[in-house]
């Protein structure tokens, strides 16, 4: 800290100096940047890191009560918490000018990079456009989290008899086959975005502001530099990616609108078109495993209801997280901390509003980690629960290196290791924890559990690309204001193959109902994780020594999946992701074939299901 405050002091002796010859305004960054640096690279990332860790639990503190208890004082103080750490990455941003072109070893570079690249948000120059940035962020993310749906419009929101949140009313969306019932709970919660998007708009653009004082063309190209390769070069990755998986959603995609046909109508399903989206079972139609029953190939056979068996045995939020505790435990890695069960939030409270969305905490950078989920006994939240611990065990993983190395190989890397050990509950492992039972297996309860996972995993895959589709042609102003919702459906449509149930206007912020363009959190992130986490399944399954299909492998209890799980866990953000994508499976690309071979049982029978059919939108 002091040698930072130091430098500090020498830059500002600098700038003094140079106007004293004559200049009229202040001297441009590059200027400032041609200073001479007093620490060397080396000292100057230990004290980066220093300052990152010395502000890391107040900052998350602050955060934590807020969404853990929202109201206006707390959401005061997360706005403060967030004008602080902006004012604090902006010294250490302008300080790191200096060290653009220094020599620096291999792993100081690293470090460096981390720092400078890739960042969700860079900080504006000015305060008063930091304050604005951050009450605006704070706010999107409030608004969203207590968002409510009332009838009749304008109800008191205090009446709840009236008012229907998220989770009700994504209920609704899973299980209800009332086709205006649907309608009405998806433009339900579609209303509650509308407040915002005026908001939205000024967001990015203050947030493009920070980007260009840091050399990014906008916030986008910032997202996009986190990936150890060149941005258009990442772009074209994702692009590739997307066109090796698009033939599984393509055939999913068909076979399922032919069966909602069936359900609803062809005057409401046409057959040629895309699909109404509040019909997919889900508020974003991201994954469709809620409408299962509607498109199960052999009715009943080998049905692995993992809701029934948690509610059969009355797990609560605490059972259900400590089963998925014994997955990473079974494969030798350490349980969890005590402070875990005391901290964390797994249950909604009643008493107050919270953000519901799920994430993992690390609040000190240590030990102090913790989960918010409002956890119930269903299917979904128990692979959320695995997915949320991924990244506490991510987390803990590395939480002894330096905190410009305390992140994924990259974000996709976060998001993929909870995923990867929810597909290894098979029936086999659903037995052996004696959750399910004696589930018959043959070519049938094959297909039926591969059509459950698709609607899970494929259909997510073109949400999982358009997101940021969008979002980066918003940063970039390739998409105006004035259409932020017709380009939002265009995407929608292009890639899922899907349609709005009513007619929308660009009065309504339809991108802004999901979670995370409210909360400004980057989503190509789940589209890599969805291939990458087929490639470490099989990379452990041989691991293991599994011989066999893929979808049959269940890495649990193997000591030596683990021990590499571990390894590739706590390289963590130290080396390109490159690198530790070829120390854990041998391999330097992301690749989509082996979700494709993982699901080749289903690929076979979908494409005799669909013969004769005109596929496509
Ligand atoms: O946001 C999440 C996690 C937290 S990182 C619950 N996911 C994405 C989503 O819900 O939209 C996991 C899958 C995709
Ligand atoms: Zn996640």
């Amino acid at each position: 800290m002091k040698n930072y405050m130091g430098l500090r002091g020498f830059l500002y002796s600098a700038i003094a100096l140079f106007c004293l010859s004559g200049c009229s305004k202040a001297p441009s960054t590059s200027e400032v940047a041609a200073a001479p640096a007093v620490k060397s690279a080396d000292e100057f990332i230990a004290s980066v890191n220093k300052t990152y860790l010395d502000n890391y639990y107040e900052y998350n503190a602050a955060q934590w009560v807020y969404v853990t208890y929202l109201n206006d004082d707390s959401a005061l103080l997360a706005t403060k918490s967030n004008e602080k750490w902006m004012a604090m990455e902006k010294e250490l941003l302008a300080e790191a000018r200096h060290y653009k072109d220094a020599p620096m070893s291999a792993a100081t570079k690293k470090a460096y990079i981390n720092m400078t690249q890739g960042k969700t948000l860079l900080p504006p120059d000015t305060p008063e456009a930091r304050a604005e940035l951050a009450r605006i962020g704070t706010h999107m993310e409030g608004v969203y989290g207590a968002g409510k749906y009332c009838k009749p419009e304008g109800a008191n929101t205090s009446d709840e008899k009236n008012c229907r949140d998220l989770n009700q009313l994504s209920d609704v969306l899973a299980k209800s086959r009332d086709y205006n019932e649907l309608v009405d709970a998806w433009t339900g919660w579609h209303s509650i975005a509308r407040a915002y998007r005026n908001d939205y708009q000024r967001y990015v653009e203050i947030a493009n502001s920070g980007a260009r004082a840091y050399g990014f063309g906008d916030l986008g190209a910032s997202w996009k530099s986190g990936y150890d390769m060149p941005t258009n070069e990442f772009e074209n990755e994702v692009e590739r990616l997307w066109q090796q998986v698009e033939p599984l959603y393509k055939a999913l995609h068909c076979k399922v609108r032919a069966d909602l046909a069936k359900q609803y109508g062809e005057d409401k399903v046409p057959l040629n078109k895309p699909i109404p989206a509040h019909l997919l079972g889900n508020m974003w139609s991201q994954q469709w495993d809620g409408i299962y029953d509607l498109v199960e190939p052999y009715p009943g056979v080998g049905d692995l209801d993992i809701t029934a068996a948690l509610v059969k045995q009355n797990k609560d939020a605490i059972a259900i997280t400590k089963i998925a505790e014994n997955f990473f435990t079974s494969l030798g890695l350490r349980a969890l901390p005590d402070s875990f069960w005391k901290k964390s939030m797994l249950t909604k409270p009643r008493d107050r509003e919270v953000v519901c969305h799920a994430s993992a905490w690390t609040m000190d950078a240590k030990e102090d980690v913790r989960i918010k989920q409002c956890v119930e006994p269903t299917e979904t939240e128990f692979e959320t629960i695995h997915h949320e611990l991924g990244h506490i065990y991510y987390d803990l993983a590395y939480n002894d290196k330096p905190m410009l190395f305390q992140n994924g190989a990259n974000d996709g890397f976060h998001e993929a290791i909870g995923d990867t050990i929810v597909l290894s509950i098979t029936p086999g492992y659903l037995n052996a924890i004696g959750l399910i039972e004696n589930v018959e297996a043959n070519e049938q309860s094959v297909i039926n559990q591969q059509m459950k996972l698709a609607l899970g995993k494929i259909a997510f895959l073109p949400f999982g690309k358009l997101m940021d589709q969008w979002r980066w042609k918003v940063f970039s102003g390739e998409i105006k204001p004035e259409d932020y919702n017709k380009a939002w459906w265009e995407l929608r449509t292009q890639y899922q193959g899907i349609t709005p149930p009513v007619e929308r206007t660009e009065q309504d912020f339809d991108a802004g109902a999901k979670y995370h363009i409210a909360a400004n959190v980057p989503y190509t992130r789940y589209f890599i994780a969805h291939i990458l986490q087929f490639q470490f399944h099989k990379a452990l399954c041989d691991a293991a020594g599994f011989k066999g299909p893929l979808h049959e492998c269940s890495i649990y209890n193997s000591k030596e999946a683990g021990k590499k799980l571990q390894t590739m866990l706590a390289a963590g953000a130290s080396k390109p992701w490159q690198d530790v994508l070829e120390e854990a499976i041998g391999t330097r690309q992301m690749d989509g074939s082996a979700i494709i071979d993982y699901f080749a049982p289903l690929m076979q029978w979908l494409e005799k299901e669909n013969q004769g059919q005109a596929c496509g939108w």
